[in-house]
């Protein structure tokens, strides 16, 4: 049975069905790449021959056509099926690889198989143009608290990709584990980033200076940016440990493996401490092509509001400093913002007057409320893994709010975009990961992409129920919600 044309998450922003058409793959389809196709058009043979089992070669007159128009924006694409083929068209290579992505969810389900399968590759007729609501469209994984291996982030990303995500929150350091390698301050890895420094002393290590590069040229050949975050003045204890110059008495804590937080504080009055951020946020810049730098800046309870506001004001200096855009946990709007800093909002409050003060102020907010954002967050009361402080998320808590309505004071305009993470104080494993990520992601991926008005709960739970016959061709794990009729 072949899909609807609009039977996409995130949903399009246009689609316009040609009811009487479609177009099948076969054995004779070529692929034609225009010029700056090329990459995008190896994301698409790898995305199609292994489940068609067709050479699907390259030639001037193939059925399916790339090419590029800068006309339709960045990040926009245009797919239009007939009987003759398919076209994509992206406003940039961004927005091409987006109609790639498109064009895999209205191919058969088995199309995600690792083998050829004998289905009839046929795609309904008719023209999706597309374009994204927000330009940060995020995924954040907490790799501290859990350390995840170069293979299971970029396990990750292949699997948030399909979605539209386009940001890639590395949370890098916390109370129980620092987990990349700082020339400078060798220890912070040495002695805090070993084997078995996270939750429960478990988990692998920490990331090599080449290992994060490695992680960072994955995302970016999927058009994702990662954003590494430095968590500080408070989440600090792996680095005292490692460096105790960094505490008030310059005594080493003890290495925690536990779950409380807010115990930890750099020393606001000391030089070490500027001299030591100074020093990270450099080598981190260094390894980030992005535009972002984030600094955290949450659950500070152990700095004083003058400390905080001390610290916050002498960091974001040094983070200017290194040319990149700070990003914070919104408690960071304490402190008057330069104009380019980012605050991502992640409580559960009705209103923040930081955030909203903020954003009053011209700077631009990333919505990650905790009750509907946060995977680590568990579906239902009995959801084995996951935290409930924030109250229990459902797929449908998921998907029906929206970031505009969410502060008052934050609206529209105000928001670079929205972000779901992942906080890995249970997590063992990357299927525990899949497990809470999906189906919550492509719920809040839709929000970050689609149009408002397109936005539709008992539409979205139709189209997610065809994702599980996806997910299981890919093998990845994912949490059967019974609200869900699956496929
Ligand atoms: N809040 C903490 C996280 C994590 C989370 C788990 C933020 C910004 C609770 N800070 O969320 O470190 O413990 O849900």
């Amino acid at each position: 049975m072949t899909k609807a044309l609009g039977d996409v998450i995130p949903v399009p922003a246009s689609v316009r069905p040609a009811p009487a058409v479609s177009w099948t793959l076969d054995s004779y389809t070529s692929v034609s790449a225009a010029p700056g196709t090329e990459k995008v058009a190896e994301h698409l043979l790898a995305a199609l021959r292994p489940a068609t089992g067709h050479v699907l070669p390259r030639s001037d007159d193939g059925a399916i056509r790339l090419r590029l128009d800068a006309a339709l924006g960045p990040e926009a694409y245009r797919l239009e099926v007939s009987t003759g083929g398919v076209e994509l068209t992206g406003g940039d290579p961004a927005g091409l690889f987006y109609a790639v992505q498109t064009l895999r969810q209205l191919l058969p389900a088995e199309i995600e198989a690792g083998t050829p399968q004998d289905v009839a590759w046929t795609v309904p007729g008719g023209v999706i143009e597309d374009r994204p609501r927000f330009g940060y469209r995020g995924v954040m994984l907490d790799v501290a608290r859990h350390f995840f291996t170069v293979a299971e982030v970029k396990a990750y990303l292949d699997q948030v990709v399909p979605f539209k995500v386009n940001h890639l929150h590395l949370h890098l350091t916390d109370d129980q584990g620092w987990r990349l390698e700082i020339d400078s301050w060798p220890k912070l890895t040495a002695i805090s980033g070993g084997a078995g420094t996270g939750v429960d002393g478990a988990g692998p290590g920490f990331y090599t200076k080449d290992q994060y590069a490695d992680i960072v040229a994955y995302a970016a050949e999927r058009f994702v940016t990662v954003v590494p975050e430095i968590d500080m003045p408070g989440h600090v204890n792996a680095a005292q440990v490692a460096y105790p110059e960094l505490t008030a008495d310059g005594i080493a804590p003890e290495p925690r493996t536990d779950l409380e937080v807010g115990y930890s504080s750099l020393v606001a009055g000391k030089e070490e401490t500027y001299a030591f951020v100074a020093d990270v946020l450099r080598e981190v810049a260094a390894l980030t092509p992005g535009p972002y730098l984030h600094i955290g800046g949450d659950e500070a309870q152990a700095t004083t509001a003058e400390d905080y506001r001390t610290f916050i004001e002498r960091v974001l200096p040094l983070v200017a400093a290194t040319g990149k855009r700070p990003v914070g946990w919104h408690e960071m709007a304490a402190v008057e913002l330069p104009p380019d800093a980012v605050t991502q909002y992640w409580r559960i409050e009705a209103t923040d007057a930081g955030t909203a003060g903020a954003a009053a102020r011209g700077n631009k907010v990333i919505m990650s409320p905790a009750d509907r954002s946060y995977l680590d967050m568990k579906y239902a009361a009995d959801t084995p893994l996951g935290l409930d402080w924030a109250g229990t998320v459902s797929v449908e808590r998921a998907y029906s709010w929206d970031p505009a309505d969410r502060l008052p004071g934050v609206g529209e305009s105000d928001l670079l975009g929205v972000a779901a993470p992942l906080w890995s104080e249970t997590l063992r494993s990357l299927a525990d990961a899949q497990v809470m990520a999906f189906p919550r992601l492509p719920a809040v991926a839709e929000i970050a992409w689609s149009p408002r008005a397109a936005r539709d709960w008992e539409s979205f739970r139709r189209r997610l129920a065809g994702l599980g016959p996806r997910w299981r061709h890919r093998g990845v794990a994912f949490h059967p919600a019974p609200e869900i009729d699956w496929a």
